[in-house]
């Protein structure tokens, strides 16, 4: 059976959550992202001041430039928060097979639904009044037989769109866009196949399969099967989710602790980031060591209080490898971190705890400029020794 996936994605979120309650910045160009005399950049910019030119990522001195009559507001996440609670309870009633991607998008599996719910498209069109109704906000829905184009479709769509790629399909609705619109194709990437002269996702799905993977490696080849609509990624719920981590085999086998350390925080961050999108905690913390001569070790540690703040994972897996590395010095070819043990969103709050407020801040902060802008647009200091070595050959696991 062909299946038939939504992916759902709110229309200038920040925004539009901002409009619900105060009307007089409907229909106005609004921005979520700080005062104009401040360094920060653009959150979300109204559609009205997209026309302007502004966008997310943009610093907001040049958003005022180009708008002068911008309404700029600072940000209220619990306000968004609360919206992304409400919106994926929306979602929740329509499938169980929900993956949400962030806090205003999510993926719904529909397979099989259609003798339970009528046409899909009347789903997706009751769906959307709902969100409309509900939240006031409006949505943007893509169907398709899979993640990719669903995602690409909701993308194509908006604002307040529905597009739906039949089977058969995927390859003619991709092949004219930009690759910037595929999921994946990030600004260095766009700037190699330009040299190809590859601009559109059409040109990127004939190219040989072997020249991408020489250029990108695997992630090469996954980006070619996406572009020929091609992908067999199943929507992931994340309560079936038990654990994430990440690995990384070394460019040169060593004992530098300072490069083991800053890798190992890197790690951290990126299960940190996915973690804390999935709005879960983690009580377990497993370090993975892999010696010169392919011996492999993992080493655990259980906390009493579940995080998912970077900072307290980090220390746990740094004490786990300062132990190991004492019980036996032996170059290291293989690092890697995992949490598990995951547990709800619901947080205990410790009120007189503030520098673990603090770390959630920067947290929040460092996701939000990193889903603009790529995970390695922002490097804290720790994992500054492996700048130049970011992500070969990470493996990523769920
Ligand atoms: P998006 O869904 O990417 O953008 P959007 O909802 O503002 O607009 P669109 O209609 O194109 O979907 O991101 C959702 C929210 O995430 C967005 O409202 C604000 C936040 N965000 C940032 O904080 N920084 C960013 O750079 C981006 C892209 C989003
Ligand atoms: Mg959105």
């Amino acid at each position: 059976m062909e299946r038939q996936i939504f992916h759902i994605d709110l229309d200038s979120f920040f925004v539009s959550a901002e409009q619900v309650l105060n009307h007089d910045l409907l229909g106005k160009p609004v921005v979520v992202g700080g005062h104009p005399d401040s360094r920060g950049v653009v959150a979300c910019a109204s559609y009205e001041a997209r026309k302007f030119g502004l966008h997310a990522g943009m610093p907001i001195a040049t958003a005022h430039r180009l708008c002068p009559q911008t309404i700029f507001l600072p940000g209220n996440f619990s306000l968004y928060r609360d919206f992304s609670a409400r919106f994926m309870d929306i979602l929740a009633d329509f499938s169980p097979d929900l993956e949400p991607g962030g806090l205003d998008e999510a993926f719904l599996d529909l397979t099989g639904f259609e003798p339970l719910y009528g046409p899909t498209r009347e789903t997706a069109r009751r769906l959307k009044s709902r969100i409309r109704d509900e939240l006031e906000i409006t949505a943007s829905i893509g169907i398709a037989t899979c993640k990719v184009v669903a995602k690409v479709a909701s993308d194509f769509s908006k604002p307040d769109g529905l597009v739906e790629v039949a089977a058969g399909q995927e390859i003619s609705f991709l092949a004219p866009l930009p690759i910037k619109d595929l999921p994946g194709v990030g600004p260095k990437m766009q700037e190699a196949l330009k040299r190809f002269g590859v601009s559109t996702i059409g040109q990127l799905a004939k190219l040989p399969v072997s020249l991408l993977k020489d250029q990108f490696g695997i992630h090469g080849e996954m980006i070619r099967r996406h572009a020929n609509g091609i992908d067999d990624r199943k929507v992931k719920r994340y309560d079936t989710v038990k654990s994430i981590s990440r690995e990384t085999t070394l460019e040169q086998d060593t004992l530098d602790l300072h490069l083991l350390k800053a890798t190992l925080k890197h790690l951290t961050e990126r299960i940190g980031a996915d973690l804390r999108l999935q709005e879960r905690q983690a009580r377990c913390v497993t370090l993975k060591l892999r010696y010169s001569d392919f011996d492999t070790i993992t080493r655990s540690q259980t906390q009493k209080q579940p995080t998912d703040l970077d900072q307290v994972i980090f220390n746990v897996g740094s004490e786990l490898l300062d132990n190991c590395l004492s019980q036996r010095r032996h170059p290291i070819r293989l690092i890697g971190i995992g949490i598990s043990n995951l547990t709800g969103p619901e947080k205990q709050l410790n009120l007189l705890d503030t520098s673990s407020q603090k770390l959630a801040y920067l947290d929040q902060a460092i996701d939000q400029i990193r889903k603009k802008y790529g995970f390695s647009a922002i490097q804290t200091g720790q994992t500054l020794p492996i700048r130049n070595h970011l992500g070969h050959t990470e493996k990523h696991s769920r």
